[in-house]
């Protein structure tokens, strides 16, 4: 056991790096613009850098591989429309730094798993398929075809398809997510977990009930009419910084806006638009109009008091603050839900969240006369125990005054990964809808899987009890985004075969089964020249536009192929007697993009609507107010309040992102905003709770998680002073995701409890 792989980066014995400043009260601005290009030229020539920067997010150019958030339908910036973490994203993917045989024979995966993944990740691009056998130390190089060939073996030698899993991660093009589903139905299983399962899973099932589609229903023009937004849960400064461009313009067009959130997020307070001349000046806008710092997951209370408030008030003057004629056509379950509500006190409510009941009053003065109003929210709404129900508080809350589905007024989920609602649309999906599979089996003829497959926590559980023996990811890395990082390797290890499909090296490369495989894929930015035609792909983006993307610069090696030439040649390897006609798909996407459109609805003549500029809309029948659940109605949900259970000495505790990584991708040591630089290793806390615990800046603690009586730890953490929510803790992940019990899971979604770990820290 002691030369296993790391599962993560252990006890660091220099800490002498951390530096901490104040935290900023101003994104953006001519810093990030520096940061911006620092990074892509320190991985790059300038030639390349500058056409990376100039097609991202172009039209015809290619889609920003960091977030999901919209592009301007009209005005783009001719520079291309990016944001410094977007540019950190491409100078990560488009390093010209590469990792060949040589690389990987001279360094043992053993001694790669003792570097940070911050060390990992900076290696530079994968260049050639890899393999490494059981009881190798070393990866060596391996053909494509003989790749294949082994992965088919190992697919053959299981007793039931169902014994394979299928993992996707949200960067996967729509025509790869619809090829790889196909195949891996035809294959004969619906083991298909995603990164949605740790994401937005909750988002998806709380509006599917609530409101009858699973996505948001604004466009980013509802942005520009709204007049009230609220952020909930969100750090939209530092993962999704071009929607501070759609705020500024909001606040421009008379919007107010509320920020709920247990950190006062940079992006939150202030912003200037590097894009805009005021920007370059230093001119900045302050985005929220009113912070409400809630203790975590007490999002509930919050609602609610805001609702009972909102409910005396339309008392006081009928039918000036409820929408009367949109609640009774549109809704249903009203009157139960009010009975309900007038159960609780506001003060009561007020106290649980930790905010005064006056900032509540001024939050529902803002909002009571307002019907154009929107709510966004992201990863600190979806991953608590009870996140769906938080979610349907937030519509019932618009249901209310019904503001949804017309202009400046919805619900918006903003997603992660750049293709994560794309893949879903295309069918990746463990619960595939039995409508879905009766078109599959209508247009390509063969019976696909009706029983359910695993979702991200399930498919950890059953490689553990040995009911799935092989793990294939289409990109991502499994092993660090998963929760309880050590569960999670064991799982991992006991699997006859691992295959990660990647651009870069990462540590799920390195805690493997008992065979492993690396399949090095054309990145977003990369050109894909089959046939001697360029291809293009297309993904959708946090509002349901569908757009092409095209890479640009040459790829690092000529040894990398795309997405779907994998999932072809895959195909082609592991089905003997296929319907589908691979071949045919891999010598040009436009016939992917014709079945795609007799498969997927709202997809229709897909080649000739994704080759307009600026893409099209998916259809979203709640933008219309029409609510396909069951009843044809928006459904009012009614949730508890959720009672924080604390021991004595715990804090809660949310894994965060820093302002320099994207996900399991660390970019570097400088979370700029917070002012935390130089170190990652660190758990943020408020002052009280320092001093209850004898605490000063820079101590180092070990944190452990004691969840069912079962007790984890990680080691040496230092203790940052930071203005977050008392009793509460942060840390950034994925470095305490080691901490985050397997079992402890969201209701209805299944999604990990990243965001409420109860912790207690212990002084080194
Ligand atoms: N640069 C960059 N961009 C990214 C990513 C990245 O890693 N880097 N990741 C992408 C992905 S996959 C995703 S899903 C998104 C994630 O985007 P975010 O959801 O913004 O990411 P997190 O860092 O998880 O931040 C969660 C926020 O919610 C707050 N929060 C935590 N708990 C609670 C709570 O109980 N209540 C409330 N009201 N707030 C809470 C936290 O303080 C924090 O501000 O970003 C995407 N974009
Ligand atoms: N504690 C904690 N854990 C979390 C979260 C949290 O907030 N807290 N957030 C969760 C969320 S929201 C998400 S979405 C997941 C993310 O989970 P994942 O999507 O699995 O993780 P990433 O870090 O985005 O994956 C990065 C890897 O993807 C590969 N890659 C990058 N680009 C491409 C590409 O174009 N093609 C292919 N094939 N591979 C590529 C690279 O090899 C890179 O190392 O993590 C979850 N885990
Ligand atoms: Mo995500």
């Amino acid at each position: 056991m002691s030369e296993d792989q790391k599962p993560y980066a252990e006890n660091p014995d220099k800490f002498a790096d951390l530096k901490i400043t104040k935290p900023k009260k101003v994104a953006a601005g001519i810093p990030a613009i520096l940061t911006s290009l620092q990074h892509v030229f320190g991985e790059m020539d300038i030639k390349r850098g500058v056409k990376a920067l100039f097609a991202m997010n172009k039209k015809g150019g290619f889609d920003c591989p960091s977030c999901a958030w919209p592009d301007p339908d009209d005005e783009r910036s001719r520079l291309g429309e990016y944001c410094e973490n977007g540019a950190k994203a491409i100078a990560e993917e488009a390093t010209t730094k590469r990792l060949t045989a040589d690389f990987f024979a001279k360094n043992s995966v053993y001694d790669l798993s003792l570097l940070n993944d911050y060390e990992i990740g900076k290696k530079g691009r994968i260049a050639e398929p890899m393999y490494l056998p059981e009881g190798a130390t070393h990866y060596q190089p391996i053909t494509w075809e003989n790749a294949f060939s082994k992965i088919a073996d190992a697919l053959h030698s299981l007793d039931s398809p169902d014994e394979a899993l299928f993992y996707t991660s949200g960067r996967t093009s729509n025509e790869a997510a619809f090829l790889y589903q196909l195949f891996v139905r035809e294959y004969g299983t619906n083991n298909l977990p995603d990164c949605s399962n740790m994401c937005h899973e909750s988002s998806g099932v709380a509006l599917t009930e609530s409101i009858g589609v699973g996505k948001g229903t604004v466009k980013l023009e509802d942005f520009y009419e709204a007049e009230v937004i609220i952020i909930i849960g969100q750090n939209p400064g530092t993962n999704a910084p071009r929607m501070l461009t759609a705020l500024r313009k909001a606040k421009e067009n008379g919007a107010k806006i509320i920020a709920i959130n247990p950190l006062p997020e940079t992006g939150l307070i202030g912003f200037d638009d590097p894009q805009t001349i005021k920007g370059f000046l230093n001119i900045h806008t302050d985005i929220a109009d009113l912070f409400l710092q809630i203790r975590v997951n007490q999002d509930m209370s919050l609602l609610k008091a805001i609702e009972l408030l909102l409910y005396r008030e339309e008392q006081k003057n009928p039918g000036t603050v409820f929408n009367q004629s949109f609640i009774n056509e549109k809704t249903d379950g009203y009157n139960d839900f009010i009975n309900d509500l007038l159960r609780y006190d506001e003060s009561k409510l007020a106290a649980d969240c930790g905010i005064p009941l006056e900032k509540i009053y001024r939050a529902v003065d803002i909002i009571k006369n307002k019907s154009k109003w929107l709510t966004c929210w992201s990863m600190g709404l979806t991953q608590h125990k009870n996140a769906v129900y938080t979610i349907q508080e937030v519509v019932n809350l618009h249901l209310l005054k019904g503001s949804i589905g017309k202009p400046g007024a919805g619900v918006c989920p903003v997603r992660g990964h750049s293709n994560v609602q794309g893949d879903r649309t295309m069918g990746i999906y463990e619960k595939p809808q039995e409508k879905f599979l009766n078109t599959l089996e209508k247009v390509f003829g063969f019976k696909p899987p009706s029983k359910h497959g695993y979702d991200v926590v399930e498919s950890i559980k059953a490689m553990h009890e040995d009911k799935a023996k092989i793990f294939f990811a289409m990109g991502g890395n499994f092993l660090s985004a998963t929760p309880d990082t050590n569960f999670t390797a064991e799982a991992l290890r006991k699997c006859k075969l691992t295959v990660q499909v990647s651009t870069k090296l990462n540590r799920s490369h390195l805690v493997h089964g008992k065979e492993a495989l690396i399949l090095p894929v054309l990145s977003r930015s990369d050109k894909d020249i089959t046939n001697n035609e360029a291809q293009f792909v297309s993904c959708e983006n946090s509002m349901g536009v569908v757009q092409s993307s095209q890479g640009v610069l040459n790829p690092v090696s000529d040894q990398l192929i795309s997405e779907p030439a994998i999932v072809c040649r895959l195909a082609k390897a592991v089905l003997k007697n296929s319907v589908v006609n691979w071949d045919l798909y891999e010598k040009h996407y436009d016939h992917i993009r014709d079945d795609i459109a007799k498969v997927i609805p709202g997809c229709e003549n897909y080649n000739e609507k994704v080759r307009h500029p600026g893409g099209f809309y998916l259809p979203n029948a709640a933008r219309e107010q029409s609510f396909e659940t069951e009843k044809k109605k928006a459904i009012f949900n009614i949730h508890p309040v959720n009672e924080w259970t604390l021991n004595e000495d715990e804090l809660i505790m949310i894994t965060i992102r820093s302002h320099d990584q994207f996900n399991t991708t660390i970019y570097g040591y400088e979370d700029r905003y917070r002012g935390i630089h130089g170190e990652r290793r660190v758990v943020l806390l408020n002052k009280k709770d320092m001093d209850r615990r004898g605490l000063m800046n820079k101590d180092a603690v070990n944190i452990s998680s004691i969840y069912n009586g079962q007790k984890r730890t990680v080691k040496n953490f230092l203790v940052v002073e930071y203005p977050i929510s008392e009793y509460c803790a942060a840390t950034y992940y994925p470095e305490t995701n080691a901490l985050v019990p397997i079992d402890n899971v969201a209701e209805k979604s299944n999604t990990p409890v990243f965001k409420t770990v109860n912790i207690k820290l212990e002084k080194v």
